[in-house]
């Protein structure tokens, strides 16, 4: 069932070519911090925030930067989780996800099957995704423990992204790394989107111009993520606009 955010993230993506995220990890700004920063990035044009960490994005400190943001901005919270501690009742969605390329069951299976009675009990939106990590790969990919997959190898990231549609799952992300030095290959973007046809292509980690996101999605991704850019931003709303308007139809 598709539910009304991923409904609104479809509708963006068809009438203005691309969606922009904006995420935000509770465990690095503090809860005001947190909603100032989407204020600024919901007057940006960013679409929606994404909420979360690898580590100790959990407890308070996530549901009062997620009360935060959704007083400041007004846009609808999709969660991020790294695991069960990062669900909570108070966000819009959840991007329910399998880091497919993880050796560990924990990352593929275990923690979704515990949290999902939770996303249940707390009317989260879940939307389910095919979590895919490329080298560098960042904390996400030590912590999930997830067999890299190499940057000149695009044929390895689309064998994962079709698996994933296979299983059902209607969104990909492609994962560089948060603070990545580089994105995803534009390839590799290319490849896999060729591949998974009308699931949505999801690219993250890396991304700090207009100029990069723009690249990304001329080659085939449909949502950008940025969080290290906008976290490191003297003027958030400005750094998301550059991003906004290079990647949107206008
Ligand atoms: C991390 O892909 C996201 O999950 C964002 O990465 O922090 O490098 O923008 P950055």
């Amino acid at each position: 069932m598709i539910g009304p955010v991923e409904e609104m993230l479809a509708k963006v993506v068809e009438t203005a070519g691309a969606v922009h995220l904006t995420l935000i990890d509770p465990d690095s700004v503090s809860p005001a911090e947190a909603g100032a920063m989407a204020n600024a990035a919901a007057e940006g044009g960013t679409d929606a925030i994404m909420v979360g960490g690898s580590v100790g994005a959990a407890g308070r400190g996530l549901e009062e930067a997620v009360s935060a943001i959704k007083e400041g901005s007004g846009l609808p919270v999709i969660l991020f989780p790294s695991g069960v501690s990062g669900l909570c009742s108070n966000a819009e969605a959840v991007f329910f996800m399998s880091l497919l390329n993880s050796r560990s069951a924990s990352y593929l299976i275990e923690n979704q099957a515990l949290g999902a009675p939770l996303v249940h009990r707390y009317r989260l939106e879940p939307i389910p995704m095919a979590y895919v990590v490329v080298e560098p790969g960042g904390t996400v990919g030590w912590v999930g423990d997830a067999k890299l997959i190499p940057r000149s190898k695009p044929e390895l990231a689309t064998a994962y992204a079709l698996a994933g549609t296979y299983f059902g799952m209607r969104f990909v992300y492609l994962e560089a790394g948060s603070g990545a030095e580089d994105p995803v290959p534009a390839e590799m973007v290319a490849a896999t989107k060729r591949a998974i046809g009308r699931a949505h292509l999801i690219v993250g980690g890396g991304i700090r111009s207009g100029e990069a996101a723009r690249r990304l999605v001329s080659a085939g991704a449909d949502i950008i993520v940025t969080g290290t850019g906008v976290e490191r931003s003297e003027d958030v709303e400005a750094f998301v606009r550059e991003i906004t308007s290079a990647i949107k139809r206008r």
